[in-house]
């Protein structure tokens, strides 16, 4: 009988919030409990089309909205079989950011639909978790300045939280909200009661297809 399969869990939230940090605080908490975990993040600039993405974020290059909006997406369909291969191998996988990120920055353009938005990403493996950084711009600011990236302006973040926000009523998605204005312990002790659960309830599970 094939072993049982790894979970993958998704944490997203505004700039700020504490993904990249809880991601590899929680990788390294399975781990030592004995539950292989490896971190990825989307956008993956190291391939060919995230070197696109990556031009594009530091303001490089510049490119047509719907353009870079699929260049996203197919960057994460290109990690699919090796995402599909490793949860197979039983190896949990905590991804920082994912399509929730892709839909929530580009509908946050003007004249681009939620639903146009999700199309490029529908068939992905669908997260079994997906916790949303919660963090108002208040008390983001006291995290230091944005940085130099595209995106990275107070008026665009708040538009992009309304996105998240809509995103967030999709009761086919396991959607749990984290108070990340708690300090990073406290985050970490609450990410990783959310995460055993659905490393459990996922083993039972096959892998599901993210909005179809
Ligand atoms: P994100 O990946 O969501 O943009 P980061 O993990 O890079 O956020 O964290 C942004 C900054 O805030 C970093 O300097 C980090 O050390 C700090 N930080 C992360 N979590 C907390 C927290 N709970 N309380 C205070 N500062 C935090
Ligand atoms: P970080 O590498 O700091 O997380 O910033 N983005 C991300 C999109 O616009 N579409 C996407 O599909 C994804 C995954 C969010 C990456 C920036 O890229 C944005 C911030
Ligand atoms: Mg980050």
């Amino acid at each position: 009988m094939a072993g049982k399969r790894g979970a993958l869990i998704v944490l997203e939230g505004v700039d700020r919030a504490g993904k990249t940090t809880q991601c590899s605080k929680l990788v390294q908490a399975l781990q030592q409990s004995g539950r292989p975990a490896e971190m990825m993040r989307f956008p993956d600039r190291t391939t060919t089309i995230g070197q696109l993405i990556g031009a594009y974020l530091e303001n490089k290059s510049d490119l047509e909205d719907h353009t870079v909006h699929l260049l996203f997406s197919a960057n994460r369909w290109e990690m699919v079989p090796l995402m599909k291969k490793k949860l197979e191998q039983g190896i949990n996988l905590v991804v920082d950011r994912y399509a929730f990120s892709g839909v929530a920055f580009t509908s946050a353009k003007p004249g681009f639909r939620l639903d146009w938005c999700m199309q490029p990403d529908v068939g992905l493996p669908k997260p079994d978790l997906v916790m949303f950084l919660q963090l108002n711009p208040a008390e983001a600011a006291l995290r230091g300045q944005f940085g130099q990236e595209r995106y990275e302006t107070s008026v665009f973040q708040r538009t992009v939280q309304q996105r998240f926000e809509q995103l967030m009523k999709d009761q086919t998605v396991n959607w749990q909200v984290i108070d990340a204005a708690q300090n990073i312990e406290n985050v970490h002790k609450d990410i990783t009661a959310h995460s055993l659960n659905a490393i459990n309830k996922a083993q039972n599970l096959p892998l599901g297809e993210l909005w179809s």
